[in-house]
């Protein structure tokens, strides 16, 4: 008998009579006795096992109801002693697999990058570095060590043609404090050794040098620290007054600063607008309404100095000047923000946020695969297997999480998918809103990646793994950093009701997905890719955590919305840049826009009835017997365009109005049975949007890839990136300008890549408070097969259902290909847990953990900056660091 049919007697007299006796008492001491109790103790029986349907997860409970049917367990006294009557849940542990092929995406070992890192110290390298630790801005420090992608020519030649493995190489980008120049460096062949040699990377970047002002976050953010305090230590008595609290550089200060980007537009300077903030739980939501242009340009922290600074909309040319003006009296008040505010409203906790909501006190329902995992992983070489797909993993510094080598069915779809760049664009009233742009990659979403919440992020039986990255200040792990598990999607992904044979019946829509959460500052990014039975693969972006809080005054209305008395949330865009290399049936690829449009059409069948004929025209053409046909027979319908988009000018795109239309990636050499070319459609899913400010210097060239929803380009090994860690501050003149990828270059039957784009146009809202939402902040794209099959291959799928209709009086024909749910207990769930970060010195060794003041100051960049902590900090352990 088939599990799927064991639902349905519990609507019968016996199942009742089941569950009274589970009521009543009579039943008791089933290998879960809490979830019984909840049961017993329950008036909503039926509403349990109504869900039950939805979420295998409560299956124990039903497990236990339905053994009292089960012929073989059908008395009182088995279940009493049930522990034998529902066995342990026995094959959930993850299945092995062995990778075809060693992972050539794999980041560099502890190991690997401490003897880079060594070799990097070495007198003969002629680098003069300077601990990384340790450095001042006029310095030389190594800011990052990772692997270098291989070519991809390369690459291909030894997974399908049985070619030496690709030389290994790194690349380490050194910031030069001494004269003012980023280098990163090319390192290899690796393993080290007398051939290894290094030289700069340039062939990837648009411009010959790296300007040391477009720099990264130093580790050793003291200098900012002071500048700040420096600042506002002497303001203290008016910061008191205005605001009630103080920034003075100490680990007690009530307010902390907050720095914003682009810091620059080609290099040539660095300036900042720092934001205050009061040191609260929450701190982003309690910004002041005081802002300050510093000029922290080149490498000596003494030249650092205010340009200006804003209160209330008053301009003020230095500090001086605004105390003067506070002394006078003659200050346009702003309102004071609330100081005893206790009620926690910026915070997680659930305090004065509401009350309980019935039944809340159950654990909700949660995903088990009673059968045993359906997906496999090579942990060593971070490949996963599952439904036909396989695929490698990568990690990088910059953008975190990437996938390598998609196969579905035996054949390559897709060579690489890698988040590019996150940007965020805000508009205000006030300097520090209007002038932010955030480009995330400088931070690093995979320096910021976090662990993952067991249960919470992910389901429990999830297969987590670590991330590991090696930067400025040594080599870090965390551990749960990727989660990898399949849902039910609880809809058949297809079915039908029907009466002739072999017509009725459904497919589970089960799903595998790959997620990973990066926490940059205030924002917190979940990357999802999720396969499904068919061979389409979502990408989805959703984003959560604190906004970026403004000062809310009346004349902010156009550009937010007040969630508190001196707090508003901000306007502003999120575009996130994807590049996917597509492979299908090959590297030889073409676009095709397959666009609808209107035709108005004659047929000699068209009834006049339905002509275009005005019936006032009509009419009077009837009255003077005219012949009508030739004027009635038109009518209009909508029809498939096909364009071939051959070359590069003309491949920046956006998605058709009313989604009329789509693009497709074909290999027009490759056709499916029906003779079209097999391919693959970019179908958008949820909010696919391009940046909505065209016309502005902060954004001139940097994140072009932004304006528009997609842009395909052929694919080349010196393009690897549309955007890189410097683009953040250099928008007149980036390193990466992704305008100049397209020049001109053929499209037809050429290797191709996809550079999408999702993203919100984030109009915050009250409900944004304390943390945005992510059903809300989120956006997807749909990579689906588009006749590269010859019918729905997910029709494989064994769970699957088939029905056929009985004659009268029989039961139904069930056709379950023999996949049974198995009839036992989850094993029990580990107790939550959570690591934190584990640090590795430069030297290697790990280093002592960190305390919860110094991962705030690891976990908060520039976005937040803490001051204070800056000041105390033994830097020694700290990942990343903010100058301010
Ligand atoms: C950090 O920078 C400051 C000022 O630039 C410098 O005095 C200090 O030695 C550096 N190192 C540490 C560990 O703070
Ligand atoms: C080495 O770097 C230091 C700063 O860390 C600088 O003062 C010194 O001049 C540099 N030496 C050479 C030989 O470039
Ligand atoms: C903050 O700390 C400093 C130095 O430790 C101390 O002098 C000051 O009184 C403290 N301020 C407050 C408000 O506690
Ligand atoms: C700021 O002040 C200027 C005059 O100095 C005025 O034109 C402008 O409207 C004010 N802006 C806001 C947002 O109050
Ligand atoms: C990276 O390298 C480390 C050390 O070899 C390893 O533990 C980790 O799982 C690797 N994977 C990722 C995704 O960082
Ligand atoms: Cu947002």
């Amino acid at each position: 008998m088939s599990s799927g049919l064991d639902y349905e007697p519990l609507l019968h007299d016996d199942a009742k009579t089941a569950l009274s006796d589970i009521a009543s008492g009579r039943i008791e001491g089933v290998a879960r006795p809490r979830t019984i109790t909840k049961v017993v103790n329950s008036k909503t029986v039926f509403a349990l096992l109504a869900g039950l349907l939805l979420y295998p997860a409560v299956s124990c409970i039903f497990g236990a109801i339905s053994a009292v049917r089960e012929p073989y367990v059908a008395s009182d006294s088995v279940l009493s002693t049930s522990t034998e009557a529902v066995p342990l849940c026995e094959t959930t542990d993850l299945l092995s697999v062995t990778a075809p092929r060693k992972n050539i995406w794999k980041n560099l070992s502890l190991k690997e990058a401490t003897e880079i890192r060594s070799w990097l110290w070495e007198t003969e390298r002629g680098l003069n570095l300077t601990k990384s630790a340790l450095a001042t801005e006029s310095d030389n420090a190594i800011f990052l060590i990772e692997a270098f992608t291989p070519r991809k020519s390369d690459a291909l030649a030894y997974l399908d043609g049985g070619a030496a493995i690709p030389a290994k190489y790194a690349h380490s980008i050194i910031n030069h404090g001494s004269s003012e120049e980023i280098i990163d460096y090319l390192i290899g062949p690796l393993p080290l050794s007398e051939k290894t040699t290094m030289r700069p990377l340039t062939e990837i970047y648009h411009r010959p040098d790296i300007p040391y002002n477009a720099h990264g976050f130093n580790p050793n953010g003291t200098a900012m620290g002071l500048l700040l305090a420096k600042t506002f230590g002497p303001l203290a008595d008016v910061t008191m007054d205005l605001f009630g609290g103080v920034a003075r550089g100490l680990a007690n200060d009530t307010i902390i600063g907050g720095g914003n980007a682009p810091l620059s537009y080609d290099g040539t300077w660095r300036r900042m607008w720092m934001g205050l903030k009061l040191n609260v739980p929450g701190h982003y939501l309690f910004p002041l309404d005081i802002y300050t242009y510093f000029d922290v340009s080149g490498t000596d922290p003494a030249l650092w100095h205010v340009i200006r600074m804003v209160y209330n909309n008053q301009t003020f040319a230095s500090p001086e000047d605004f105390r003067a003006a506070w002394e006078k009296g003659e200050l346009k008040r702003s309102k004071k923000p609330l100081l005893d505010d206790a009620s926690g409203w910026a915070s997680r906790s659930r305090v004065h946020k509401g009350s309980k909501r019935d039944l809340d006190e159950r654990a909700g329902p949660r995903s088990v695969s009673f059968d045993g995992l359906r997906f496999r992983v090579d942990q060593e070489e971070q490949y996963i297997t599952w439904m036909g797909f396989s695929f490698y993993l990568g990690f990088e510094r910059d953008m975190g999480l990437n996938l390598w080598d998609i196969h579905f069915r035996g054949e390559r779809i897709i060579y690489e998918i890698t988040p590019q760049e996150a940007m965020a664009q805000y508009s205000g009233t006030d300097p520090h809103q209007a002038t932010t742009v955030f480009l995330d990659r400088a931070f690093g979403m995979g320096q910021s990646v976090k662990e993952l919440m067991v249960g919470y992020d992910c389901p429990s039986e999830a297969v987590y793994l670590p991330a590991t990255i090696h930067t400025a200040a040594g080599s870090s792990t965390r551990l749960n950093a990727i989660c990898v598990f399949e849902k039910d999607s609880t809809k058949p992904l297809s079915r039908h009701t029907g009466w002739l044979k072999d017509e009725m019946g459904a497919i589970k829509g089960y799903e595998l997905t790959v997620r990973s959460i990066s926490t940059v500052g205030n924002y917190d990014y979940l990357f999802d890719y999720t396969f499904q039975l068919d061979g389409t693969i979502e990408i989805r972006l959703s984003a959560s955590g604190y906004l970026q809080g403004g000062v809310w005054n009346d004349k902010q209305a156009d550009y937010g919305h007040q969630i508190r008395d001196t707090t508003m949330g901000s306007l502003h865009d999120h575009v996130i840049n994807y590049k996917v290399d597509f492979d299908i049936a090959g590297t030889r690829n073409s676009l095709t826009a397959a666009m609808l449009e209107m035709e108005e059409i004659s047929q000699p069948w068209v009834d006049e009835d339905w002509g275009r004929v005005s019936p006032i025209y009509r009419r009077r053409m009837i009255e003077v017997k005219a012949d009508l046909r030739p004027i009635s027979q038109t009518f209009s319908q909508q029809k498939i365009v096909r364009k071939k988009i051959l070359t590069e000018d003309d491949s920046r795109l956006e998605y058709p109005k009313n989604m009329e239309g789509n693009y497709v990636i074909s290999n027009e050499d490759a056709h499916n049975a029906w003779g079209n070319p097999r391919g693959y459609a970019i179908h958008p899913g949820a909010s696919n949007i391009h940046l909505t400010n065209l016309n502005c210097k902060r954004t001139q060239d940097n994140v072009n890839w932004a304006k528009h929803h997609l842009s395909v380009t052929r694919r080349h090994d010196n393009e690897p990136s549309s955007s890189s860690l410097w683009n953040i501050h250099l928008p007149g003149k980036p390193t990466v300008d992704f305008y100049k990828f397209f020049d001109g270059e053929s499209l037809d039957q050429e290797d191709l890549v996809v550079w999408l784009n999702l993203g919100t146009h984030h109009i915050p809202r009250a409900e944004d408070s304390p943390q945005t939402l992510t059903n809300v902040a989120t956006s997807s794209v749909l990579l689906t097969p588009f006749n590269f099959n010859d019918y729905d291959v997910s029709m494989e799928s064994m769970n699957a259902i088939l029905l056929n209709a009985p004659k009268p009086g029989q039961v139904w024909d069930v056709d379950e290909n023999g996949v049974k749910v198995p009839f036992c207990v989850p094993k029990k769930l580990k107790e939550f847990t959570y690591t934190g970060l584990l640090s590795f010195d430069e030297d290697g060794s790990p280093a002592s953990p960190a305390d919860v003041l110094e991962q705030r100051k690891i976990g908060e960049h520039v976005r937040s900056g803490s001051n204070q902590a800056d000041l105390e900090c033994d830097c020694s352990r700290v990942l990343a660091r903010p100058p301010c």
